[in-house]
């Protein structure tokens, strides 16, 4: 059976893809004609994260972003699901079971291709793909087609591209970005924005993102609508702080980043869950509404850095509140009830109900959020009945009536 597509293959580790990287796709799409390109980020032994490498889902996120306009380019996730590192061998094989009528043409870059026969099983990277080299300059040009000859008299398929790749190193600019020095537009705008807002590649992101660098990110994940929602919480939640001697500085941090991954797919906020290792219970596996309180405590603790527990509970707790609840995690719960962009039909109670007494709008509002899910006939979670009994067993002892 005749080969009908002909399709490059690009691994790398793409720490971050950049601009050499795009032109070289470009570049090698036009001179072989390849139909598509399938970009393929690989795994990195566990242990490199610590050394400043980015993680799996910002490389893979990064390759998105840069390719997302070039057509008949895709971004496979294969090997990164595969759990540890992989052989192209194995990479080649499964691509060509998948569409056996593929060709398949493998990049390889200068110093890679040099030593490209010692690669575990060579014969069978040979047989499946035509590998294609791409020189960095004369010298290398020269290098690389006396050793596309030799392989070629071994029965390997061999181009040696008429291009110079651009001289861009990813090395060189994880550096420059560390040091605070421009990009000097090497990367793709899409990356560079990327790259900044998860603050990847700098020493402080260890240190908690800043409030302004929180909003650049919701800028960016939220839609508009929900993202001046944010800016609402924040502020109703700093005017509450202030009421009621609560820390007015936490207070707009968890109002900025409550809803953080409202607009995120619920399948992408599982994902992340998993990734942190986060245990979910039955219900709220089965409640997608509820999925965002607990991903965007686990973003604003792994990827934004933020340590302070009292935040990241108020933003896991904002949705189903909870038993024991702190000044803060009470705050957010009902900044998000009475922020200036709220309109349901008993907003003007909660309001004039949070403005003289916490504990009143925390039993107000538990209690139209109960109603409302038993009307809707949705699960209740427990931690919302615990901190509904909470309040009204509190409101019990000392009014001694249990009616609202
Ligand atoms: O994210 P927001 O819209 O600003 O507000 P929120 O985080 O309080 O989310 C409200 C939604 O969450 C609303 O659709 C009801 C749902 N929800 C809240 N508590 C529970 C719940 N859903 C279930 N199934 N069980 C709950 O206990
Ligand atoms: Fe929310
Ligand atoms: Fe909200």
């Amino acid at each position: 059976m005749g080969a009908t597509k002909r399709c490059g293959l690009f691994g790398g580790t793409f720490d971050p893809i950049h601009s050499g990287h795009v032109a070289l796709i470009r570049a090698l799409m036009r001179e072989l004609s390849l139909d598509e390109v399938v970009l393929m980020p690989t795994a990195q032994p566990p242990h490199k994260l610590k050394n400043g490498m980015a993680a799996a889902e910002h490389r893979l996120q990064m390759c998105r972003l840069a390719t997302a306009d070039m057509a008949g380019v895709q971004v496979s996730d294969w090997e990164l699901r595969q759990g540890g590192v992989s052989f192209t061998v194995d990479t080649l094989a499964h691509l060509t079971a998948e569409r056996p009528d593929t060709q398949w043409y493998l990049f390889v870059g200068a110093d890679m291709f040099l030593s490209i026969d010692t690669w575990f099983r060579f014969a069978d990277i040979a047989a499946m793909a035509v590998l294609c080299a791409v020189p960095r300059g004369d010298a290398d040009a020269a290098d690389l087609r006396r050793k596309a000859a030799s392989l070629t008299a071994r029965g390997a398929r061999c181009v040696v591209a008429d291009m110079t790749a651009v001289d861009v190193s990813s090395t060189d600019l994880r550096e420059c970005i560390r040091n605070g020095k421009g990009t000097d537009g090497l990367l793709p705008p899409a990356v560079e924005a990327y790259i900044m807002e998860n603050r990847l590649y700098t020493d402080e992101s260890g240190s908690p993102a800043t409030d302004e660098q929180i909003t650049a990110i919701l800028r960016r994940r939220l839609k508009p609508k929900r993202f001046d929602h944010s800016l609402a919480v924040a502020e109703e939640a700093v005017r509450l702080a202030t009421r009621y001697g609560a820390d007015v500085q936490k207070a707009r941090t968890a109002g900025l980043l409550h809803d953080v991954m409202k607009n995120t797919p619920p399948a992408d906020q599982l994902q992340v869950l998993d990734n942190y290792g986060i245990a979910m219970s039955e219900v709220e596996r089965g409640a997608e509404k509820l999925y965002h309180a607990m991903s965007g405590a686990a973003f604003a603790e792994h990827v934004l850095g933020i340590t302070d527990r009292d935040i990241l509970n108020a933003v896991r707790y904002h949705t189903t509140a909870r038993a024991g609840m702190s000044l803060l995690e009470q705050v957010l719960y009902l900044a998000d009830f009475t922020s200036a962009d709220r309109d349901y039909d008993d907003v003007d109670v909660m309001r004039r109900l949070v403005d003289v007494s916490m504990e009143d709008a925390m039993a107000y509002a538990l209690a139209y959020t109960i109603k409302d899910l038993v009307k809707k006939k949705k699960p209740i979670h427990p931690d919302t009945v615990a901190a509904f009994n909470e309040v009204t067993m509190k409101g019990d002892g000392e009014n001694g009536n249990c009616t609202r």
